[in-house]
């Protein structure tokens, strides 16, 4: 078991996250979900202006600055209305909606968000809320479960070759599927592999998420800059404001360089991954050629690929 700061008050609920990297419980009533909801159709227009290129997007890629303050600060309100009776020895980073057009395209393959903390003594994770029950045909989401706990990896912002890049397939076919109930939210570890269904139902699928990270752990940020055949790391400790000043693609703005160090980005043993699994016995094919040039793209905060 994990020695990491607890952040749940429910034990339970605790010791669920902390061996499978998520957990569901029941957080908002339906006239919460209602204006989280409402939020969103007011400013669906902003929101918006990216669809013809993104089908699966979120407020922070909109480039629109005053939208992103507005919807973190209106997401963050309203959670702290039923967080803290959760929650404790917290705090809070970033707050963003998360949108599924109707459409095939707005699949989210596997993968780990950002890293937001030093995760060899904390974790950092995501609150998640749908706007309406979620299920396989509307864009739930899934996980491998204790995938957190497989190894240490640095995920840096614009984009970097991921850990788990050859193992795909692999991934796909082991995920558990995490269908809500309306008001229930899902919390899950950034470090915890997962993806979600395309939306596949004819209504846009509204998500709200707000990061947070425990009261003592500083806030890091993790750049590797574009062209960088070293693989040479940038570290920074930000606040929250550079978080909603920080620019697609961009270094922060003000935050303090901390450290530069170069990282081995090389690909997971693909037997490690099936033992972790436990599927060593099984026929699964290893599709590292196929996806040995893969890199992973991360255009948002919160580790969505591009
Ligand atoms: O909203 C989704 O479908 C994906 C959410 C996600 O990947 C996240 O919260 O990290």
């Amino acid at each position: 078991m994990q020695s990491k700061p607890p952040v749940f008050r429910d034990e339970k609920l605790q010791q669920e996250f902390d061996e499978n990297g998520f957990v569901k419980f029941k957080l908002f009533d339906a006239q919460q979900i209602e204006r989280i909801h409402n939020f969103y159709l007011e400013h669906q227009d902003e929101h918006e202006t990216i669809i013809e290129k993104k089908k699966f997007h979120a407020t922070n890629e909109t480039s629109n600055a005053e939208l992103i303050a507005k919807a973190d600060s209106f997401i963050k309100e309203l959670m702290m209305e039923e967080v803290n009776k959760h929650f404790r020895d917290y705090k809070v980073i970033a707050a963003n909606y998360l949108i599924k057009q109707p459409d095939i395209k707005s699949e989210l393959g596997p993968h780990q968000d950002l890293r937001f903390v030093d995760e060899e003594k904390y974790y950092s994770l995501n609150i998640w809320i749908a706007t309406e029950a979620t299920n396989k045909h509307n864009g739930c989401l899934r996980f491998i479960k204790g995938s957190h706990l497989w190894s240490d990896t640095i995920r840096p912002l614009p984009s970097y070759p991921w850990k788990y890049r050859n193992a795909e397939q692999l991934l796909t076919e082991n995920f558990t599927d995490v269908t809500t109930d309306i008001g229930e939210c899902v919390v899950l570890n950034h470090a915890c592999i997962h993806s979600s269904y395309p939306n596949l139902s004819e209504k846009i699928r509204v998500a709200a998420i707000m990061a947070i990270i425990p009261q003592d752990a500083e806030i890091l940020h993790y750049f590797l800059p574009d062209g960088n055949p070293e693989n040479e790391v940038e570290k920074y400790t930000m606040t929250l404001q550079d978080f909603i000043t920080l620019k697609v693609g961009q270094r922060p703005d003000s935050a303090v360089l901390v450290d530069k160090f170069k990282y081995d980005f090389s690909a997971a043993n693909i037997e490690m991954i099936k033992a972790k699994l436990n599927l060593l016995n099984s026929n699964t094919t290893n599709s590292d050629i196929l996806y040995g040039k893969f890199k992973r793209k991360l255009s948002s905060l919160f580790g969505i690929s591009g």
